[in-house]
């Protein structure tokens, strides 16, 4: 028994009272009988690396295992995932492990009765087994259901210990009751409605070593994953009924572990002179789903393949033949795969501008820096953002070069702060061809180190002058100040320094800073001083 059952078991001890008994003792059906082979190729047995069972589990995938958080008591190292044996007395190698990944919101706020009780195993190979279907709906009240395991068959209520556990795999059935019965059978707060199910039927039930197993509806190809064996008090003890982690509340999350990633959305391909740019985005299929792992961009005309890392979803296709068509696809990863492909199609084509930099010169507006050939003379021109896959556009305008090779600042304005791309796109012979991109780093807000300080003497006659500190945010910064007498704006007082009349003597006397940059708008304001007679 591992440090943290034990702990587990005396705390349980101490307590004396009926408490939730999930991990607590050495994870065992009551009242069952061996299970019918053909019913459950998808349950699994967890067992250490030398062969003892200590939890149960379900096929969801030919390399996922779908088990209980609780079950997370070996490293992967130290335990073997045995598939499509029911009788553990057989010989069996069993399955190694790679990973275990535990619900994101597993938690045992309540000892013994963990909430989204579940975790997810990784298979090293494949296994050629049947898998579960997960069901999409919490059960109905009254529902018979059927669980299996190699847990406990029988449980003695005088001093909560369990019976010996089970060779062979046995299978009972178990009447799903509603949840207000629950939350009154074992206390709001401890049993979870969103993601716990409870059922029983007099003298069935799971038992410990059972946890992790499958709770199911329905049968042959129509079976379906309902819960996961997690906890309860005691086993089939009247007025306790087995408690399941809801398999159907947590779709997102064991699909998004264990399936391929969805597609990117929204390519789009933004052509210049011999390369291609495409962006695409990625939106999360449901809450819980995690992102890719990274993506994948082919060219299908040169059999190009570039990988491109999960928080990067851009790429630049460079070596590419000016005025030929190429078809682009980006996929996602992740461990179980890639994404169904997104495709786009593009042309590059020589723009007669060439784009060194961008920087942001305030809020909202930024600028281009061009490179214009000599040879052009005139130019009609618009600047595109792009925030993700959203572009915006500026107007159209025209642009008369005069004649010699030189650089160009092209403002853009109407940007909103945040990181973007910038680039122009220019009017050619009835052509439209984007330049290549620069990027914009996201501004950020201006802040104040220190304080905003009046110095000098405070008394009529004399000046006094606003220090603004040091300030921190994306360049440039433009400062305003105000001052203040007794709380209100001073008109036309904007200088950095203000000379004191009779009509501020007695009077509170601050100064009020603005500082915009890029980042946005941030106000401070000084003490306030007393203006001496
Ligand atoms: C356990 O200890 C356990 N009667 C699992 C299920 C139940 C009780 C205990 C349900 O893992």
């Amino acid at each position: 028994m591992g440090p943290v059952r034990r702990l587990l078991v005396a705390l349980l001890l101490a307590l004396a009272a009926p408490l939730p008994s999930a991990a607590a003792a050495t994870p065992r059906i009551i009242g069952g009988e061996p299970a019918a082979p053909d019913q459950w190729g998808f349950a699994v047995a967890l067992t250490t690396d030398y062969g003892s069972q200590f939890c149960a589990g379900s096929l969801v995938q030919p390399q996922w295992v779908l088990t209980a958080g609780h079950c997370r008591i070996y490293a992967a190292s130290a335990m073997r995932v045995v598939v499509g044996q029911p009788d553990l007395r057989q010989p069996s190698q069993g399955s190694e492990v790679v990973r275990m990944i535990r619900h994101p919101d597993y938690r045992m706020v309540v000892p013994g009765a963990p909430r989204n009780d579940l975790m997810l195993i990784r298979l090293r190979d494949p296994v050629a087994a049947p898998l579960v279907a997960l069901a999409d709906e919490r059960p109905a009240t009254g529902q018979v259901l059927r669980v299996a395991g190699w847990g406990s068959t029988s449980y003695n209520r005088a001093d909560d210990s369990f019976g010996p556990s089970s060779p062979v795999l046995r299978d009972t059935t178990v009447r799903v009751r509603s949840t207000d019965t629950c939350v009154a059978d074992y206390g709001a707060g401890v049993f979870i409605p969103q993601d716990m199910v409870c059922a029983s039927l007099p003298r069935q039930d799971a038992c410990a070593g059972d946890s992790g197993g499958p709770l199911v509806q329905g049968r042959g190809a129509e079976v379906r994953l309902v819960g996961v064996v997690s906890w309860g008090t005691g086993c089939a003890l009247p007025g306790y009924p087995g408690v399941y982690a809801l398999v159907s509340s947590h779709r997102c999350w064991i699909n998004g572990t264990t399936l391929p990633p969805r597609a990117p959305v929204q390519l789009v391909a933004a052509p210049a002179d011999g390369t291609l740019e495409v962006e695409w985005a990625w939106t999360r299929p449901c809450d819980t789903a995690p992102e890719p792992d990274g993506y994948r961009v082919r060219v299908a005309e040169t059999g190009q393949v570039v990988d491109v890392a999960a928080t990067l979803r851009r790429a630049t296709i460079t070596g590419l033949v000016n005025g030929q068509a190429y078809t682009v696809s980006v996929t996602a990863l992740n461990g179980n795969g890639e994404s169904t492909p997104a495709t786009t199609t593009g042309v590059p084509a020589t723009a007669p501008l060439v784009v060194t930099g961008a920087a942001w010169t305030g809020l909202g507006t930024a600028e281009l820096t061009v490179d214009v050939p000599p040879q052009v003379e005139a130019l009609r021109l618009r600047s595109t953002a792009t925030r993700g896959t959203r572009a915006i556009l500026g107007p159209w305008t025209e642009l008369a070069p005069d004649g010699a090779a030189r650089r160009l600042r092209i403002p853009v304005d109407g940007l909103p702060a945040e990181a973007l791309r910038l680039r122009l796109e220019v009017e050619r012979g009835g052509l439209v061809v984007p330049t290549r991109s620069a990027a914009l780093e996201r501004p950020i807000r201006p802040a104040l180190i220190g304080k905003v300080r009046i110095t000098g003497t405070a008394a009529v006659g004399r000046r006094v002058a606003c220090e603004i500190g040091r300030w921190t945010g994306t360049r440039p910064l433009v400062v305003a100040r105000n001052w203040l007498r007794d709380g209100r704006a001073i008109r036309g007082a904007t200088g950095r320094s203000l000379g004191l009349g009779a009509q501020d003597e007695g009077a509170d006397l601050r100064c009020r800073v603005t500082v915009t940059g890029p980042g946005g708008t941030t106000r401070a304001t000084s003490a306030p001083v007393a203006v001496a007679g």
